[in-house]
């Protein structure tokens, strides 16, 4: 293990920020300053070897905030979530989650290609299930019948545009699917801003789950990485699937370095981004064709129906990005920003004043 000392000009760089309103995802943020200078002087070391100093406090760190036994830094979401996916369940059998899912819409069929699994798969009303929804999909112990090998749940639940689990709706999910003898895991890459938007902490709010995934790279601000965390014996399977799927990474303290400041210092922010979000919410509410429901933005993602503007989503986005504001279309009728530490206030006027008037202009069209 070797210390590096930053080359001096380093602390001077202040990284340029894009012109654009980047309202695409919180994927989008840079690391700051202090994390730029926190990676140019991690300690570090081969953490295949487990002996990179700063992913190993990164890794006792989040264990300890989130009350667990243990951790393991990931490259991705996707990565944490399909090893444990991976890890709770058998081939040929079905994982629960909602029909909005991350581990299901957006991660290339990995819940298949690596865990043998298939979807077993439920519409919600917000995104947000219930026991009693979980429960009738819980597949009878018939021979003939795939079984059920996972509950997966995820807080906030992004497509569904940012909703959040009130605690006790998934702490009966997590009592209900225990007590049929099923493990529960959390995608829970934004669940820092489903704690700030219950105002509870994430150790209390993820404690009956087996096993949580959330990530530094979003909201969190940091360039790179995810977490998984859960009991020892857990962690210590996720190591070695990791390394399978060819996530083990060498001198990654430069990472976690920026792991740290994300994990101790930027879930304190996160209610700017909500506030944001709400504040679009509203604006978009006022524009005609548009549907939000403005109450229903708790977190920082907001997804609405632009199928009374006469344009596809496509077609609007493609028209935000002439005017510099950048954002996805969900699919045909749907769109969703999403706010984050590089969108300001006056950013988010600007995408409200381009909603504005590329709206209007289609009304008189
Ligand atoms: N979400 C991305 C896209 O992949 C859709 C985004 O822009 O929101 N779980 C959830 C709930 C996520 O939203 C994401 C990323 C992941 C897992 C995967 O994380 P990464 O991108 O690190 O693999």
């Amino acid at each position: 293990m070797r210390s590096n000392s930053a080359p001096q000009a380093l602390a001077e760089l202040e990284p340029k920020r894009a012109a654009a309103v980047d309202l695409r995802s919180d994927t989008v943020t840079r690391p700051t300053p202090e994390m730029r200078q926190a990676m140019a002087e991690a300690e570090v070391g081969d953490d295949v070897y487990g002996e990179d100093p700063t992913v190993n406090k990164l890794e006792q760190r989040a264990a300890e905030i989130f009350g667990r036994a243990a951790a393991i830094f990931v490259p991705s979401g996707t990565m944490g979530n399909q090893i444990a996916i991976k890890i709770h369940t058998r081939h040929g059998q079905e994982v629960i989650c909602e029909e909005r899912a991350h581990i299901y819409q957006y991660e290339m069929a990995t819940l298949a290609a690596f865990s043998g699994c298939v979807p077993r798969l439920v519409p919600a009303q917000d995104g947000i299930l219930t026991w009693p929804e979980v429960k009738r999909r819980i597949a009878p112990a018939i021979y003939y019948r795939a079984q059920t090998g996972l509950v997966s749940l995820e807080n906030t639940n992004n497509m569904a545009g940012g909703s959040v689990y009130p605690v006790e709706v998934a702490d009966e999910i997590c009592d209900g699917a225990h007590a049929a003898g099923l493990p529960v895991h959390l995608d829970g890459a934004r669940i820092f801003n489903a704690a700030t938007a219950l105002g509870r902490g994430v150790a209390e709010i993820t404690r009956k789950f087996d096993s949580v995934m959330f990530c530094l790279s979003k909201g969190l601000g940091a360039p790179v990485g995810s977490m998984l965390v859960g009991s020892r014996e857990f962690i210590d399977k996720a190591r070695a699937y990791r390394k399978a799927l060819g996530g083990g990474m060498r001198q990654a303290g430069v990472l976690a370095a920026a792991g740290l400041i994300a994990l101790e210092k930027m879930p304190a922010r996160l209610q700017q981004d909500h506030d944001n979000a709400r504040y679009l919410a509203r604006g978009l509410a006022q524009i005609r064709g548009v549907r939000v429901d403005a109450a229903k933005v708790v977190t920082n993602i907001l997804v609405f129906d632009v199928s009374g503007t006469g344009m596809t989503a496509h077609e609007l986005c493609a028209k935000l990005k002439e005017r510099g504001v950048l954002a996805n279309a969900v699919n045909p009728e749907l769109v969703r920003f999403v706010t984050h530490m590089d969108v300001d206030r006056e950013g988010c006027a600007q995408a409200l004043e381009a909603m504005q008037s590329i709206c209007a202009n289609a009304a008189r069209a």
